[in-house]
């Protein structure tokens, strides 16, 4: 493919930061990536999004996202999780690969919706949960496959934050179920249950989540609204926990919350097999802590090595790689994915879905956290273990 793919992007604020400087890292640091036209941002504010627009290296800035869908190569989705269905099915029926931010939609009726509109799409349709593509996690996954781990008995992860402490922090569109779904079971609690799948959840030593039951608070009912003298109802969970059963008959414990105080961005995954055992957290993520064989505990492994995922694009082993690293090599995967696909797609008589360019996580994987999600929910109102089966 020698043509450069087109691209519009919805939301430009923290995400759209985020990927926009995926965007424009790829080209010096991952020379080939497909060549990319950063085209079009779009939002409400006029003035923000001109702004955004030339800090971020876009063409042109545009109001409504239905002016665009049909016009784009690829549609990236980084709005508010309300905005993650309409969007991105209007996307891929118009022809368009999308990436969508995670959660892929507030509710599972919507996240239905948009894997179903995905499967009929010749377009490749990615999640970003970009957590998958921290070098130490690639790293475990691959002990895990190679059997270093065993069987395994226990997958641990939590999700801490502490941004909601104080009961006058403001308002946001985060604690509104309407525009989010879920407060931190859906905002933290997905990144958990995607990382665990991806680690565990194909495997033989530890297979799907079988089972779960969950918990949910709101610790503060209402906040106060920037600007105004108004405060709004905190309609989501400030916390989730949850355990879970896997195939296998493993044991899992996830907990998320927006309360922890001290600890800002600390996701933790601990996995125990009967071989060994490994923990990766989130604020060190350049390492992983491996005990395997008859080490009497656990090594701390440096993943900066030129050989380890992605390491070898950047800088010489041992300079460290930061959060924003893993949302280039998403946007890596991505659209080299979007470009083997519309290269198959070229070939293709039409009519027919075109092959090639396979992009995990697809909204098929998107689709399959929802469901989990979404059982840790059910389980909480009702009291009871809900099956995933
Ligand atoms: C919430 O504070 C948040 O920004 C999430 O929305 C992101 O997905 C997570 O990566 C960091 O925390």
């Amino acid at each position: 493919m020698t043509e450069s793919l087109k691209i519009g992007v919805l939301g430009y604020r923290f995400m759209g930061k985020a990927h926009a400087n995926a965007l424009a890292r790829l080209p010096m640091f991952f020379p080939d990536a497909p060549d990319v036209e950063r085209s079009v941002i779009v939002g409400r504010d006029e003035e923000a999004l001109a702004d955004a627009a030339d800090r971020f290296g876009f063409e042109s800035t545009a109001t409504d996202w239905r002016d665009v869908v049909g016009d784009v190569d690829v549609f990236y989705n980084l709005g508010p999780n309300h905005l993650h269905a309409e969007p991105s099915i209007a996307a891929l029926e118009a022809g368009a690969h999308v990436f969508c931010e995670k959660p892929l939609a507030p509710t599972l009726e919507e996240a239905e919706e948009m894997r179903d509109a995905a499967r009929d799409a010749d377009g490749v349709a990615g999640c970003a949960f970009n957590y998958r593509f921290v070098p130490a996690i690639q790293y475990a996954k691959g002990l895990i496959e190679d059997g270093e781990l065993g069987e395994i008995h226990h997958v641990r992860g939590r999700y801490l934050q502490d941004w909601l402490v104080d009961p006058e922090a403001p308002w946001a569109w985060r604690m509104d179920k309407d525009l989010a779904g879920s407060g931190a079971l859906g905002d933290l609690g997905a990144h958990t249950i995607d990382l665990v799948r991806f680690l565990v959840g194909d495997s033989d030593v530890a297979g799907d989540i079988t089972r779960v039951s969950g918990h949910l608070q709101t610790f503060v009912d209402e906040r106060p609204v920037p600007g105004t003298d108004e405060y709004k109802p905190v309609t989501v969970d400030d916390a989730y926990t949850a355990q879970a059963e896997f195939e296998n008959g493993a044991v899992g414990s996830f907990e998320a919350s927006r309360f922890a105080d001290g600890h800002k961005n600390d996701h933790t995954i601990e996995i125990h097999g009967s071989e060994g055992s490994l923990t990766f957290s989130l604020e060190r993520l350049n390492e992983l802590e491996v005990k395997t064989g008859d080490a009497r505990g656990y090594e701390t492994v440096l993943v900066t090595d030129e050989s380890d995922p992605y390491v070898g694009n950047w800088w010489p082993p041992g300079h460290v790689i930061g959060w924003e690293h893993t949302f280039v090599h998403e946007n890596y995967e991505f659209l080299t994915a979007v470009a083997e696909r519309a290269a198959a797609g070229s070939r293709t008589q039409s009519g027919e879905a075109a092959e090639g360019g396979e992009f995990h996580p697809s909204f098929e994987d998107a689709y399959e956290v929802q469901e989990v999600l979404d059982a840790i929910e059910r389980s909480d109102e009702t009291g009871e273990w809900v099956s995933l089966e």
